[in-house]
């Protein structure tokens, strides 16, 4: 079939790429995969490129290169290496759509380049709004770009929404899982190892986003992205912890009317809404059925026990710059929690006191951010060693 969306999945081999590498063969006769590009995993970008056969593979770690131009020049698949080059491959003319599903700070530079050139966005990396909301939204709406929410909460927000769009919002209830540590207190957080954090009781996800949802700074990290995505004023955004993960978010309009999207926990359901819109494609995931689900529970999130999601609607509220400390504060953290060099809750007391410690500038630009992500990184990393 002519017509079909060339797809360029930045970030191929992570959790979410993978996802939508499996929805895009389910769909081969909508979607084609364009571009693949990874990190250092070059031996899964191989067999990814071998099956879907894109025109362009890139890998960012450089000393990968020769092994991938070994594997792939036969098969006529173009082979870049080099953080500059995944920034730069999302240029392709080819390219319909590009889904940025690089996970943390390092998904940013490509999304914006993807922006100045006018493609289309599936938005799987909460950081790049995080960061750089202001900036990359006005960028999207200079460039005429849409950005598409693969987030869970986001894409069932953007689904209340269709049809809706000149229909003001009064809020929007962002729900969370509460992650493995639901109903725990700070005593027993002070001893959790990074394999109690690790298990997520709903989503299987990769680690880092997984961490953050035990501390709730994923949740914090969405209500930030979900002010971009949806324009709207800290006060507008709830967060309410519902453990089951069926009800994905809702939305309340000025009527009092709320809307909400309800779902299995999948993530290919977003991925496949954010690559397919408008369109909804018939699909064989398995359904949700009330009779396994008598009670869908919903209660107040702890923000005394988990700080994390206080310090990022403190740190929505304070704006600027400060998101973007926030951000890579908790990255080293989360870090240094998956390496055992710090305790679960010591990550809440680095990300503090790196947002104080940093300079608050009111309208970064993107030099500023980059310079601002460098140095908060930087204070986090001296943090570490007290
Ligand atoms: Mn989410």
């Amino acid at each position: 079939m002519e017509n079909k969306k060339r797809i360029a999945i930045i970030g191929s081999t992570g959790s979410i790429g993978t996802q939508a590498l499996q929805v895009i063969k389910s769909n081969s006769d909508l979607f084609e995969v364009e571009v693949l590009t990874a990190n250092t995993n070059a031996e899964l970008l191989i067999e990814q490129a071998l099956t879907y056969l894109p025109n362009a593979v890139v890998i960012a770690d450089e000393s990968k290169y020769q092994i991938l131009k070994e594997a792939l020049q036969p098969h006529d698949i173009k082979v870049f290496a080099g953080e500059k080059a995944v920034e730069q491959i999302v240029e392709m003319e080819t390219i319909d759509l590009v889904l940025a599903s690089v996970v943390g700070y390092a998904g940013l530079a490509s999304t914006i380049n993807a922006i100045k050139h006018k493609k289309p966005i599936a938005l799987a990396n909460k950081e790049t709004l995080v960061v750089a909301g202001e900036l990359v939204t006005n960028l999207a709406l200079q460039n005429g770009v849409n950005i598409y929410p693969v987030d869970s909460e986001h894409s069932a927000i953007f689904q209340c929404l269709a049809g809706e769009w000149d229909n003001k919002l009064e809020k929007i209830i962002l729900t969370a899982s509460g992650g493995p540590f639901l109903g725990k207190d700070k005593e027993f957080l002070s001893t959790v190892k990074k394999e109690q954090a690790l298990k997520h009781p709903n989503w299987v996800m990769g680690s880092k986003i997984t961490i953050d949802s035990a501390s709730l700074m994923n949740k914090g990290l969405e209500v930030i992205e979900a002010k971009w995505l949806f324009h709207l004023n800290p006060e507008q955004i709830e967060v309410i912890v519902h453990p089951q993960s069926i009800v994905h978010s809702l939305v309340q309009f000025e009527d009092g009317s709320l809307k909400a999207q309800l779902g299995l926990p999948d993530m290919k359901l977003p991925i496949q809404y954010a690559l397919g819109f408008p369109n909804r494609i018939k699909n064989n995931f398995p359904r949700f059925d009330f009779i396994n689900y008598p009670q869908l529970t919903f209660e107040k999130a702890d923000i005394n026990t988990f700080s994390n999601l206080a310090l990022a609607f403190e740190a929505l509220k304070q704006g600027g710059n400060m998101p973007c400390i926030l951000n890579a504060a908790n990255e080293i953290a989360v870090q240094a929690f998956l390496e055992d060099k710090i305790g679960f809750l010591q990550m809440s007391v680095i990300i503090e006191k790196t947002m104080q410690k940093v300079a608050f500038i009111k309208t970064p630009t993107y030099s500023d951010y980059m310079d601002c992500d460098k140095e908060a990184r930087s204070v986090a990393l001296e943090l570490l060693k007290h």
